[in-house]
């Protein structure tokens, strides 16, 4: 019997009047989820739901996902083009024939004063992938900086570095169905049910079915933790003496896969020797904080399972040991015999919706499909592909982004264009970075928002569509192009990325007459074209928009061999509803013939010896200050923080303490505190919780003026990606109403 029932009336949720039903791919996070977004009688969008036949997400929506056809419209919004001669001027309103002149005019009078290199270029992960080609082509083809980096340095810097060092090349090796082979699988700094909910669906669901030990590594009681057989709450940054010791109780043990170490890898030797002589767990859990016993049980638990996989997310990328800490997760896996395996595999979860399709087609770090400026053969290619002089490319790749700023303090540079990206707010030591943009002669902001924070200090503002207000492609964490469709006109005056920079690209034709792709799917068929090769992993030229369409996704590399075996699928029915796909598949793991893209096909065993070098906490600042992100904001919520229902959850900056260590300096839930550390301050609001532990506070990073006036953000030396996660501040107590004062200010509804 079920009480209480009887007299109860069922929640009735008003039909939506939905013509049609349109296809898109989530512009958020990298899960990829595939949403059909309803269009009323009238050409609106008015609803969104999950696509029940995409693979990836199987008709589910995180809230985000839910709600993000509320974007269309939301306030803030830029309308039309806006100029101004000095930064602390009001706008103007103006014509796009207008701003775009005065851009390419103020680039090109920089650069012949100045050197080629003083104009730089900061773009995103947050673009469709035919526009970072577009933007790569006008970069490198045409503007001739070689200044010119991503956001992604933010994000994904460390695994692409540590990926390349270990196999040669970039790109995640395995996929989501491993979680239903796997015997193990150890996350690291990575908080699935918050950052990628959809992912941890299927996660979970896989250990439904079949229950397999899930090990957390992680100094916050996250989420994920909560859900985990073992949680190992580490010492800030020292993820790779937890590894190292790993590999010596592996190696003593005998537990290692040494018929896969000697046919697949090489530096086998040096690594060996290194753990065994400084990696004892007796010496190790010192530093990294989980004793000995721990260790070893965790090493014995992952090397004799059948097949075990990690992932890891910001809590290692985002470290002075981002790149060490992602080729040493990948030397567990291999002395492990865990790669190219079902179950058995390296998978770093990406973090914006497109980072993987900036890191293949932008040409932000090298050239088009994860080419190299340093290298000579593919310089030759892309210039003679593109019909331009090779000489016209820099031998080797220029500054990244976390460098372009200090070189504006120093003069280096004097003009910026920033595309989607918000560094006033996403940067670390955020009082540096408000000086630097002081500095500019010349900034351009080009962005959905004109009120985002960054715009501040812009001479020009170019007001962006957003996603399906345009068409193109994005590439997940697990290497699955999936397509958004044009739904609707771009908002007001604002243009798709792809239309600014081809109407960019004629003003430059005086450097290089380029063959410049009229339309999205046009690039799109470039990248096809230069994808093909015999042994590239990064092969679409079996994909069309229509057939990823159809598909739900394909996953990369899906080669025009591939296409052809699948074109007997071509005759049966397309499909075309909201339950269907079609079966083009790509290749599900990398390196399953153990044949790596190295010159000698081995991949690389990498010595990481450790060193501290981080900004530790001290009787001075006597708290780890950590930041990441919560489930219903994303990023610099210039987004998430105009729509009131994901809104509502967090709108007022706030940090997690410790209750015992709030007792002893008298902080109450839900006060006001101010946090102080060598860079500045900021007044947060305390909810106590025992999800962080008595020398550590975590700040939701998506609030203006707070966290990133705090980080130091060093660098690490391989990927230049800063160490968000790792800073040291002390808590000084406020006037409760002046405090409160300033945060009603700082809310966005
Ligand atoms: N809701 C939502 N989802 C998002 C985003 C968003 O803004 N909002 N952003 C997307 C993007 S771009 C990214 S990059 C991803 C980020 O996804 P995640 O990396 O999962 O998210 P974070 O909260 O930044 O950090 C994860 C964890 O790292 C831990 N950590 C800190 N220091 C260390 C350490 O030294 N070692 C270890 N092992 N862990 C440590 C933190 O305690 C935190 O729990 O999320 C994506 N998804
Ligand atoms: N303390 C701390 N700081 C961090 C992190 C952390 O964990 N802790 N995480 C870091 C990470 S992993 C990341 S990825 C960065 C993110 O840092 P940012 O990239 O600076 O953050 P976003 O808010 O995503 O900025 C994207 C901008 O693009 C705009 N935009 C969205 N779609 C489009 C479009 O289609 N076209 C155009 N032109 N504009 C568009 C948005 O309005 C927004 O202003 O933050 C980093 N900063
Ligand atoms: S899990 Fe990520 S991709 Fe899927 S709906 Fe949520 S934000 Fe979008
Ligand atoms: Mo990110």
């Amino acid at each position: 019997m079920i009480f209480g029932r009887k007299n109860r009336k069922p929640i009735s949720i008003p039909a939506k009047p939905v013509k049609e039903w349109k296809y898109a791919t989530c512009n958020y996070c990298s899960t990829g989820c595939s949403i059909e977004l309803g269009v009323s009688e009238e050409g609106k969008v008015i609803t969104s739901r999950g696509h029940a036949g995409a693979d990836v997400n199987r008709g589910k929506l995180c809230i985000k996902g839910i709600l993000e056809h509320d974007l269309f419209n939301s306030p803030g919004r830029g309308t039309v083009p806006l100029m101004r001669d000095k930064s602390h001027l009001p706008f103007a309103a103006t014509s796009w024939d207008a701003a775009l002149d005065k851009t390419a005019e103020k680039i090109k009078q920089i650069q012949t004063k100045y050197g080629r290199d003083s104009f730089a270029i900061v773009s995103t992960g947050q673009l469709l992938t035919e526009e970072f080609y577009a933007l790569g082509k006008l970069v490198r083809g045409q503007i001739g900086t070689n200044n010119y980096d991503g956001n992604t340095t933010l994000c994904m810097a460390s695994a692409v570095s540590g990926y390349k060092r270990s196999f040669g090349s970039d790109g995640p090796p395995g996929c989501y169905e491993d979680f239903e082979h796997t015997g193990c699988l150890m996350a690291f700094g990575s908080n699935l049910p918050e950052q990628h909910p959809i992912i941890y669906w299927r996660l979970k669901e896989a250990r439904e079915k079949r229950h397999f030990p899930l090990i957390v590594v992680d100094p916050r009681v996250t989420m994920l933790a909560q859900f985990a057989d073992i949680h190992l709450p580490i010492t800030p940054g020292t993820d790779t003496v937890l590894i190292n010791a790993m590999m010596h109780v592996i190696f003593k043990e005998g537990l290692a896969d040494d018929e896969y170490i000697a046919k697949h890898t090489q530096g086998i030797d040096d690594l060996r020797e290194l753990v065994k002589s400084k990696y004892d767990p007796k010496q190790a859990q010192h530093i990294c904080g989980i004793d000995e016993d721990r260790i070893r049980h965790v090493a014995r638990v992952y090397a004799k399972a059948s097949s075990a996989m990690s992932i890891w997310t910001m809590g290692i990328n985002q470290s002075t040991h981002g790149s060490d800490g992602v080729s040493n997760i990948n030397n567990l896996n291999l002395i492990t015999g865990n790669i190219g395996i079902l179950g058995g595999t390296s998978l770093s979860i990406t973090g914006q919706c497109n980072a993987m399709g900036t890191r293949e087609w932008s040409s932000c770090s090298g050239l088009p499909g994860y080419r190299y400026l340093e290298k000579e053969q593919d310089r030759k290619h892309i210039s003679n592909f593109w019909g331009i002089d090779e000489s016209f490319f820099p031998p080797k790749r220029g500054l990244a982004q976390t460098d372009i700023f200090p070189a504006i303090e120093s003069g280096q540079i004097k003009g910026l264009w920033l595309v989607a990206t918000n560094p006033m707010t996403s940067m670390p030591n955020q009082p540096r970075i408000r000086k630097a943009m002081e500095m500019l002669d010349f900034l351009v902001v080009q962005d959905i928002y004109e009120d985002v924070e960054t715009n501040k200090y812009s001479h020009v503002f170019l007001p962006a569509a957003v996603w399906a207000e345009k068409e193109g492609c994005h590439t997940n964490t697990e290497r699955r192009v999936n397509l958004t469709r044009n739904v609707l006109p771009a908002y007001k005056d604002s243009k798709p990325d792809f239309w600014i920079f081809k109407e960019m690209s004629k003003r430059f034709e005086d450097r290089n007459k380029l063959n410049f792709p009229e339309t999205a799917e046009a690039a799109f068929n470039e990248m096809r074209e230069l994808s093909k090769g015999a042994g590239r992993t990064l092969d679409i030229s079996g994909m069309t928009w229509d057939k990823i369409e159809a598909a739900r996704g394909i996953q990369w590399p899906y080669t025009e061999a591939d296409a052809a075996a699948d074109e007997t699928l071509l005759g049966t029915v397309i499909a075309t509803d909201n339950k269907t796909r079609m079966e083009f598949k790509g290749s599900q793991r990398l390196y399953a013939d153990g044949v790596f893209q190295t010159p000698s096909g081995r991949a690389n065993l990498i010595c990481v010896d450790f060193v501290n070098n981080n900004e530790c906490p001290d009787d001075d600042y006597p708290f780890w200050l950590n930041s990441g992100r919560v489930v219903e904001h994303f990023h610099t919520r210039t987004r998430t923080g105009k729509i009131g229902n994901l809104n509502k959850f967090s709108p007022t900056p706030y940090m997690e303490m410790n209750p015992d260590a709030a007792a002893e300096l008298g902080i109450e839930h839900q006060s006001y505190v101010r946090l102080l550390s060598r860079r500045g301050d900021a007044v947060v609001m305390v909810q106590l919780t025992h999800r962080v532990g008595r020398d550590m506070l975590f700040i939701p990073f998506h609030f203006h003026d707070c966290v990133n006036r705090l980080t130091l953000g060093l660098l690490d030396p391989y990927s230049r990606q800063p160490a968000f996660k790792q800073n040291a501040v002390r808590v000084e107590k406020v006037d409760q109403n002046e405090a409160g004062r300033l945060n009603l200010e700082r809310r966005t509804f």
